[in-house]
């Protein structure tokens, strides 16, 4: 329990804290948006109410098994917010390179499935079963050297490193989800990947096909 409540804590003060993005230093290419995207979370718990549905929780009960824990603070550190048992659940991120499509799941049920666009035909995306090594809130890819700069780039979560570091992460600077379009990253739209990078902790399963 203690690491749930010190899980809590960091997931709160994260909710609470927001950031700031460092304004860019060069203009080659798009810069970041701003804005940070709320999703309806009736009670305040921490869980959208899309997420409440998806899990079977209440909406409207910000304690659904009445443990002393938010349902949102659950399911970020793991834990069943139906059931006050002290087993977590599993959570596992799948995603198809065939149909460029992601789906995740907390237990058996599934939270959320959209489009994502991977890596093209010359920088592939690895294929296999990877664990996410690192949550980065903020991040700068490509700059010197690459023919790319993308800053301040949101919601990354590191699954792979070989000769480049792999990441799951928003994508500002297209909206060609479906389609092959990365550097041999999983791109996703801020909309999704807000949701997702809270939902992941490090350790979560990741399967690429
Ligand atoms: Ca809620
Ligand atoms: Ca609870």
């Amino acid at each position: 329990m203690r690491r749930l409540f010190i899980t809590a804590v960091i997931f709160c003060l994260c909710l609470t804290s927001g950031f700031k993005a460092v304004a860019a230093t060069k203009t080659k290419t798009a810069t970041a948006p701003e804005t940070k995207k709320v999703e309806l979370d009736t009670d305040k718990d921490y869980l959208s109410d899309r997420l409440e549905k998806a899990i079977g929780s209440d909406p409207q009960n910000p304690d659904s098994d009445g443990d002393g824990y938010l349902d949102g603070t659950e399911v970020a550190a793991g834990y069943n917010p139906l059931s006050n048992s002290k087993k977590p659940l599993d959570k596992l991120i799948k995603v198809d390179l065939k149909t460029q499509h992601l789906w995740y799941y907390l237990g058996d049920k599934l939270l959320a499935d959209f489009p994502i666009s991977a890596g093209i035909k010359s920088l592939p995306t690895p294929k296999g079963e990877f664990k996410i090594l690192d949550k980065v809130q903020v991040k700068t890819y490509g700059g010197q050297g690459y023919n790319f700069y993308y800053p301040n780039t949101k919601w990354n979560l590191h699954f792979a490193t070989g000769q480049y570091r792999f990441y799951i992460h928003g994508a500002y600077w297209h909206n060609n989800f479906g389609q092959p379009m990365s550097h041999g990253c999983i791109n996703v739209s801020y909309d999704n990947m807000e949701p997702l990078y809270w939902f992941a902790q490090v350790g979560t399963k990741l399967i690429i096909n």
